[in-house]
């Protein structure tokens, strides 16, 4: 069993993403795959979700009856998941097919609580081989500051989670309506010499001192070395191509189907079918 699970803040992105890819994943590459939501504050998602959480528990129900605000609830709900992962299971692995779970945009769950963390670990005992598509708005490039918070909450999520993981720069089609950037989109997505970065806060609303924490703090994600991003704009099938099949290496599945095309293939080849030939054709997605 393989999947995804798309995280990140408030409004990044992850269920539109969700209806995308499982778009792409359904008509171009024909695979079989259902939408899980995880989000039980996800009332109306863009996508009709084969497993919703929502039938396990509901957060409006939780934020009424326990009395609590809207964040307090879903991580209510979240610990009341991770206590029930069995009625999950049943739900999500009885449909045998690629998983692409939308999950909620509360970022403590993703840098510091334990009970996403613990409900990724049952998942991942179900057998299921996943990898973390981590969202973020691109509109953070156009800040300095702000993209340098985007890099620590990036790395925490990588470390607490400890899955196989890729950063997304979700909405890059909007990016030159967000005003100029202070260096070319690249500097953003491979994240190599962050020091340029520390050039360009502003000095009048960043003071001497806190400019010299930027700098431990860059000097922290250098050291990593781990951050990096995918550039994606949703409407184009290319930049959905190179994502889907930067997560199928990621999770392993396009390392699973090689295997079973490699039996395939084996058996082809006593026919004189070029097993490569089928490889690399399957890998190809459909650009109209
Ligand atoms: N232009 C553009 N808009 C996008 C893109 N992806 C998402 N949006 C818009 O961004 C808004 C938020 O998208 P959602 O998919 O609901 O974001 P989310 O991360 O699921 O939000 P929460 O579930 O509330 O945390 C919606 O209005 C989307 O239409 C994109 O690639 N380009
Ligand atoms: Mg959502």
């Amino acid at each position: 069993m393989f999947g995804q699970l798309v995280i990140g803040p408030p409004g990044s992105g992850k269920s539109t993403y969700c209806r995308a890819i499982a778009h792409h994943l359904i008509n171009s590459i024909k695979r079989d795959i259902i939408i899980v939501n995880l989000d039980p504050a996800n009332d109306r998602p863009p996508y009709q979700a084969d497993v919703d959480v929502q039938n396990l528990i509901e957060v409006d129900e939780v934020m009424e009856r326990l009395s609590l605000g809207p964040n307090g609830a879903i991580i209510f709900c979240m610990e009341y998941i991770e206590n029930n992962m069995d009625k999950l299971k049943e739900m999500v692995t009885s449909q045998k097919a690629y998983v692409i779970f939308d999950c909620p945009g509360q970022v403590e769950l993703y840098t510091h609580h334990t009970a996403f963390r613990n409900i990724v670990d049952a998942i991942s005992k179900w057998g299921m081989q996943l990898c973390v598509v981590s969202m973020v708005d691109s509109h953070y490039c156009t800040d300095p500051s702000k993209f340098i918070s985007v890099l620590l909450t990036s790395l925490s999520s990588m470390m607490h989670l400890e899955l196989p993981h890729i950063n997304v720069l979700s909405k890059i089609d909007l990016i030159d309506k967000m005003g100029p950037l202070a260096f070319k989109l690249n500097f953003y997505t491979e994240v190599l010499d962050l020091s340029y970065l520390l050039d360009e806060l502003d000095e009048r609303v960043c003071s001497r001192r806190f400019i010299k924490l930027n700098k431990a703090l860059t000097g922290l994600v250098e050291d990593y070395n781990l951050v990096s991003f995918y550039p994606l704009n949703v409407q184009d099938i290319g930049s959905l191509h190179r994502l889907c099949k930067a997560v199928d290496k990621a999770n392993g599945y396009v390392y699973g189907e090689l295997e079973e095309r490699t039996v395939v293939g084996l058996s082809q080849s006593e026919s004189g079918v070029d097993l490569e030939y089928e490889y690399d054709k399957s890998m190809q997605y459909d650009n109209r």
